[in-house]
């Protein structure tokens, strides 16, 4: 086996996953080429700085380029494994586009050379590492592929995905467990034995199909929970009952753990893997495929009861509490907070005001609507209105006596202290 020095590893694709991930590689010891298709992306990772914000990413990243274990390029070069970690989105109709993924091991193919490894990480349907197998075969003829012959092959491909959960990617990546899945058992240790070199978590070995749907399942897994969470919220809304708190007394059952119900379910993984397995076999899926529309629904949700608060107050300004997807990133993916700002601002843009921490101007769909970004002291001051969208720290910690008198709608159930509720799906707190 190769000592960590002389192993040489590419990592296609340098955005959430594929950044931090080819810099723990790094900081093994091994030499990681990053590559991507963005000239800046790379300009950026070579000068030792990031293009995303995540916690500590950016003094890992300049350490290892400082040392010469990480650089980036925008061309492959030979090496002894290779990592996908380039996005799998869907299409109009839910369809996966694995196009990225195929374009990725094209490019692989260029160097490809026997005793290599190839691993795919990227979200993708079951069967998309055989799709990857076949490319390759097609590509290099002179290559033995595994799984297709009884002989032995001259190139292992495996399936092993990321988990990782944004804000916590460098400890997840460590710590842990994965799944690695061969396309033979062979396959499967050869990738084992890589991951071994900097995964703390148990590495446990499966097929390349079976990994590639526990990774769908997992991300379905959450979307569905969530989804009961946001339904049992416009239950509560019905009934004139705190949900947060029914939530609570609820979770103190020993076997039940409910999640907790939002303005909807927003970032690339959640809203986008279920598709997957929605696509693969709508017959089978009821139950995946109303989850996602329970919790798209409840984003329509918020911003009817949102609209109602602000028009039961004209001409004075609100505000938006937070526009990325979850709490403490900069990450605006497919959030749903980012959704209700923009369809309020479409109604109220001259009356809206937004504060994001992370955000250091406002997003390209709010830059024209009138909507104005404002820190947390002056929506304090000015607007009587807060429609809470994120669960920043920074939101959480305003203590009731700056917001006694707001009009509050409180998707997050962050102010459980906020005087009088009514209820529209999470407790809609109304003051004066
Ligand atoms: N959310 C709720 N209520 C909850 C929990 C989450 O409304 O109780 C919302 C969040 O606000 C956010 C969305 O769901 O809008 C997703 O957030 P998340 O923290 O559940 O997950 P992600 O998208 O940041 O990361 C997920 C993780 N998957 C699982 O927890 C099963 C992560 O481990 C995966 O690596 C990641 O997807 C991925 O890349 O697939």
């Amino acid at each position: 086996m190769l000592s960590d020095s002389e192993l040489k590893v590419v990592v296609l694709g340098l955005g959430y996953i594929g950044l931090p991930t080819a810099a723990v590689i790094a900081r093994s010891g091994a030499r990681v080429l990053g590559i991507d298709v963005s000239e800046t992306v790379v300009e950026t990772v070579n000068s030792g700085r990031v293009h995303i914000e995540e916690v500590d990413l950016d003094g890992l990243v300049s350490g290892v380029v400082a040392r010469g274990t990480l650089r980036a390029a925008t061309t492959i070069e030979p090496a002894d494994v290779f990592v996908i970690a380039v996005p799998t989105p869907f299409g109009e109709d839910h369809a996966p586009n694995i196009g990225y993924v195929l374009q990725a091991a094209t490019t692989i193919a260029a160097v490809l050379k026997a005793g290599d490894t190839i691993i795919l990480e990227s979200t993708s349907p079951v069967g998309t590492t055989e799709e990857v197998r076949d490319l390759l075969a097609k590509l290099r003829p002179d290559l033995r592929v595994p799984g297709r012959t009884g002989e032995a092959a001259d190139v292992a491909i495996a399936y092993c995905p990321e988990r990782v959960l944004p804000g916590r990617i460098l400890v997840e990546l460590i710590d842990n467990d994965r799944v690695i899945g061969g396309i033979t058992p062979r396959c499967a240790r050869k990738a084992l034995a890589f991951y071994r070199r900097f995964v703390r978590g148990a590495c446990v070995t499966t097929t390349a199909r079976a990994a590639e749907m526990t990774k769908l399942t997992e991300n379905a897994f959450r979307d569905v929970n969530i989804a009961f969470a946001n339904e049992l919220s416009l239950v509560a809304d019905t009934m004139g009952v705190d949900i947060w708190e029914v939530i609570r007394l609820a979770n103190r059952h020993p076997r039940v753990n409910i999640l907790q119900p939002g303005p909807g379910v927003g970032g690339h993984c959640i809203a986008v893997d279920p598709w997957f397995l929605v696509h693969a076999d709508p017959q089978n899926t009821p139950l995946i495929r109303t989850a996602r529309m329970v919790n798209d629904g409840k984003t329509d949700h918020v911003i009817a009861a949102a609209a109602a608060l602000i028009e039961a107050r004209p001409g004075v300004p609100f505000a938006c509490l937070g526009l990325a997807f979850k709490a403490n990133i900069d990450d605006f993916r497919e959030s749903p907070a980012l959704k209700v700002a923009q369809a309020l601002a479409e109604r109220f843009g001259e009356r809206m005001r937004v504060v994001e921490p992370y955000a250091p101007t406002l997003p390209p769909v709010l830059a024209t609507t009138g909507a104005r970004l404002i820190d947390i002291d002056t929506a304090i001051e000015q607007c009587p209105i807060m429609i809470v969208l994120v669960d920043h720290d920074m939101f959480r910690s305003v203590p009731l006596e700056e917001r006694r008198d707001k009009a509050v709608l409180d998707t997050r159930g962050i102010w459980p202290d906020q005087p009088r509720s009514v209820a529209a799906g999470m407790p809609l707190r109304l003051a004066g």
